[in-house]
């Protein structure tokens, strides 16, 4: 029998072709390998990426399809000091991105990339983000020499013939060219070019650094390309509430990153509220556009996720820790010595010895963590128990609900709701939160994260602003805007609020303020509820720890309002006056 060969067939379409021939012409590779997404070629890949030593093949009886990846130490999150937005004019990229022209940066990464790939196999991956047949859905091609890379797209997206099915003889595709090179910082760039819908990333192999339809596609030239074309690409979970009744409401909320969205897209109701039921449509990224009826519809661009391991156990994510237990690529977590996978927040003990992220033996008593607090899976979102079926709907949902919150230990309340469209941008645009380890840079440090896009967004802020409120004239029902925070602290450090599966306590409030059937105070921040508006059936929260939750406490939000100030200096000369008028109300109720 012949040995099937894989990754030879290259596809029809010229234009698609030779801008492939220009590339390859440029990094030299030895071989180019078209992937076309199969079943049989995933195995071929696979195999090839263990004998590599790229991946290792964890204990198959107890994690079936499942391995395991360490990335370099020197390269475990996204690197916002190296990414940019490449526009002519630096005003188009605005004061919170790092910019270069087209020309000069196209000049240093073709540099970078001549030769680069000798001796290497240059991967070519076709892959959808969104669900086939949606008028939203975008066609991107990735050049990578990463089969790590090549081997995440396709948990992360649509990988394969579907993609050149959906281009057919079309030019209209994204071109990402990403090559790790020696993979040092010094070489490190994640470029962006939104007019010509092309990315180039090079000295990088981690997570949103390479896989190139996440945040650099889906995100940030999605986010320039919805301006243009009235939509909007933003950093959302999507879910799904259903009453016992069978009323389903969507909801979608911007969380920093490692700030709880995958957790909240995959909640699970208190065995208090039976019939109660949350089903997952994204967890990280949502791009929306207002429908003929009024209502802003969200589709789910992606396929799979990305998520953050520690902290992930039975009690805190079953439908993660489910999703998660086959067809899995587990990157820097701690390795046990049964080929099983760890890390801080597991269920399991922490195991008597395994192998730390950096590969370096690890015990108990070791001072640093085992896995890196930035560790990550990737996941099919077909093996999550709690998979919406609108996931793969072209048409999308309409949102009832956005709801904001960041990591804030003070000031920001458990939950408030806006009280009309501005001010909800207003909310969303102010918002801020602590530094986590999906990025590097200063842990803990509160910082302004506009709508959670901070990282994200592919043009000038002050634009993206007047693009959230220039949408509302398309929508003759908007959602209603929220704000949580489930980090609040108390004087001992203790999170006051318990978090995960209670959240459910208040998206059910929310739902119901959507459906106009819970009650609300007015306060000088927004619309609160009070104690006795929460369902606590099976909960043994007091009044007070409520109060404490949810306290205005004046020294802290003059702080918040000063500290706003930087954020309204920064964007001054593209700020949308709407959102100083809501400012100046603010100081007036306080
Ligand atoms: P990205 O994938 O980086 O965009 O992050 P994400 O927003 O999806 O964050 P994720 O849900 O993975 O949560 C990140 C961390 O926050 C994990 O360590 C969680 O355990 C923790 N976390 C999530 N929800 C809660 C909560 O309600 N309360 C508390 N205290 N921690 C939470
Ligand atoms: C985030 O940092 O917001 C993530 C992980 O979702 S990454 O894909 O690395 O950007
Ligand atoms: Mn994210």
């Amino acid at each position: 029998m012949a040995t099937p060969t894989f990754g030879t067939v290259a596809p029809s379409n010229p234009m698609l072709t030779a801008w492939v021939e220009k590339i390859r012409a440029l990094a030299q590779p030895d071989r180019v390998f078209w992937a076309d997404g199969s079943e049989a070629e995933k195995e071929f890949l696979l195999a090839e990426a263990v004998a590599s030593g790229v991946l290792t093949k964890l204990n198959q009886d107890k994690l079936p399809g499942c391995y395991y990846h360490r990335s370099n130490p020197n390269d475990v999150a996204r690197v916002e000091q190296c990414t940019f937005i490449c526009t002519p004019a630096k005003d188009q990229a605005g004061p919170t991105n790092n910019w270069a022209t087209p020309r000069e940066m196209y000049e240093k990464l073709y540099a970078l990339l001549k030769g680069a790939m000798a001796g290497r196999t240059m991967y070519v991956v076709p892959y959808l983000m969104g669900p086939p047949g949606s008028p939203l859905t975008k066609v991107g091609v990735e050049i990578t020499d990463s089969i790590y890379v090549v081997l995440n797209m396709r948990i992360m997206s649509r990988m394969g013939k579907v993609a050149l099915d959906q281009l057919g003889a079309g030019d209209d595709f994204n071109r990402g060219v990403h090559s790790v090179l020696d993979c040092h910082p010094d070489r490190r760039f994640i470029a962006h070019f939104p007019q010509d819908n092309a990315i180039i990333s090079v000295g990088s192999g981690y997570g949103g650094n390479v896989l190139l339809g996440k945040k650099c596609l889906a995100l940030r030239i999605g986010s320039y390309l919805g301006r243009e074309q009235g939509w909007m690409a933003e950093h959302m979970l999507i879910l799904c509430v259903e009453s016992p009744t069978g009323e389903k409401t969507y909801v979608a909320a911007a969380f920093p990153s490692s700030c709880g969205k995958t957790n909240f897209a995959m909640l699970i109701p208190p065995a208090a509220f039976p019939g109660w039921k949350i089903t997952t449509i994204g967890d990280d990224i949502a791009w929306m556009k207002p429908g003929a009826d009024g209502k802003l519809y969200a589709i789910n661009p992606e396929a799979g996720y990305f998520g953050v391991a520690p902290g992930t156990n039975r009690k805190s994510n079953p439908n993660a820790m489910d999703t998660i237990s086959r067809d899995t690529i587990y990157t820097n977590v701690a390795l046990t010595p049964d080929g099983g996978v760890w890390w801080e927040g597991h269920d399991d003990p922490a195991p008597v010895e395994c192998l730390d992220w950096k590969g370096q033996p690890w015990t108990p008593a070791s001072k640093e963590k085992a896995a890196h607090p930035n560790s990550r899976f990737t996941a099919p979102m077909a093996n999550n128990p709690a998979l919406a079926a609108e996931a793969n709907d072209p048409a999308g949902v309409p949102l009832s609900a956005i709801i904001f919150g960041g990591r804030r230990a003070t000031t920001m309340p458990l939950i408030f709701q806006s009280f009309n469209w501005i001010h909800g941008v207003y909310l969303g645009a102010t918002m801020g939160s602590e530094m986590t380890a999906a990025a590097a840079g200063t842990l803990g440090q509160v910082r302004r994260d506009p709508m959670a896009m901070l990282p994200f967004c592919g043009y000038n802020m002050g634009d993206y602003l007047n693009h959230w409120l220039g949408i509302r004239r398309d929508l003759t029902d908007p959602p209603r805007i929220f704000h949580v925070n489930w980090f609040r602290k108390d004087a001992g450090d203790k999170f006051l609020w318990p978090g995960f599966g209670e959240n459910f306590r208040v998206l059910k409030w929310v739902i119901d303020r959507t459906r106009g059937r819970a009650r609300a105070s007015e306060t000088q921040i927004g619309w609160m509820p009070r104690y006795s508006e929460f369902d606590w059936t099976d909960m043994d929260f007091s009044r007070e720890k409520f109060a404490q939750c949810m306290r205005i406490d004046a020294a802290e939000w003059q702080r918040e309002l000063i500290s706003q100030t930087e954020l309204f200096l920064t964007l001054h000369d593209r700020l949308p006056k709407e959102l100083i008028f809501q400012r100046e109300l603010l100081i007036s109720r306080l």
